[in-house]
């Protein structure tokens, strides 16, 4: 249905995916080389690195944060931390062009003043994949989280609140961004192992931008 209408005259750019998901596609398209350039500075500082689950095992994402707390993961579980492992520093500050773009598509999404503390960045390699999850590690489920896909496109699952429910698939593509509350602030919820490709700015790999306020 999305491809019919995705040109430069014809665009619903807003779509209610399910109640309390809205997809803003190409949200971000206008803001591509800012967001892409504020990536590298901060993977500078933070880089990308895969984490461990409390379970042993290594996930194919690489992953890194900005913001007051970044979302890491180990051997005794998950939790938002203001120090970055890796480093024994603080993350990165959120730059104000990420922190602004999630204001403004959270507010065109419905949920007023959305001030993230937190911003995890995964990075998606061919073959990368999230398995079916829920995001509950943050405190305010009053809160939307908000996503930005940049680089490759890629197929993400959408279930219900019960790991066993029935997933919708979505193709989310370059600039596409996501407020993703309400009642669907806690559906589980993944991505397919990404497909190879290239992608102009990124080349192999997929950008995803996940914006959460945890407290
Ligand atoms: C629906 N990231 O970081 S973004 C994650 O593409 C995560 O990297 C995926 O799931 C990615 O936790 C999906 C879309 C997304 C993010 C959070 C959600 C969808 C969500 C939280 C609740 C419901
Ligand atoms: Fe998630």
């Amino acid at each position: 249905m999305r491809d019919l209408f995705d040109g430069d005259v014809m665009e619903p750019r807003d779509v209610q995916l399910a109640p309390g998901a809205m997809l803003l596609a190409g949200f971000a398209r206008p803001l591509e080389a800012s967001l892409i350039e504020a990536v590298n500075a901060i993977v500078e500082r933070a880089p990308f690195r895969h984490l461990v689950t409390p379970g042993g095992h290594r996930m194919s994402v690489a992953m890194t944060n900005c913001g007051r707390v970044g979302w890491v993961s180990d051997h005794t579980g998950y939790r938002y931390d203001a120090i970055d492992p890796e480093s024994s520093h603080p993350w990165p500050q959120m730059p104000a062009v990420f922190a602004d773009l999630a204001a403004r598509a959270a507010a065109k999404a419905g949920f007023v003043d959305f001030r993230p503390d937190a911003c995890l960045i995964n990075r998606y390699k061919p073959g990368a994949k999230l398995s079916l999850h829920q995001d509950k590690d943050e405190l305010d489920f009053n809160a939307p989280i908000v996503s930005v896909s940049l680089g490759l496109p890629a197929t993400f699952l959408f279930g219900g609140l019960n790991r066993s429910d029935k997933t919708a698939r979505y193709r989310l593509t370059h600039g596409d961004v996501v407020a993703w509350g309400g009642p669907s602030r806690l559906a589980y919820h993944g991505v397919m192992p990404l497909p190879d490709g290239e992608h102009p700015l990124l080349g192999a790999q997929r950008i995803n931008l996940t914006f959460r306020k945890t407290r």
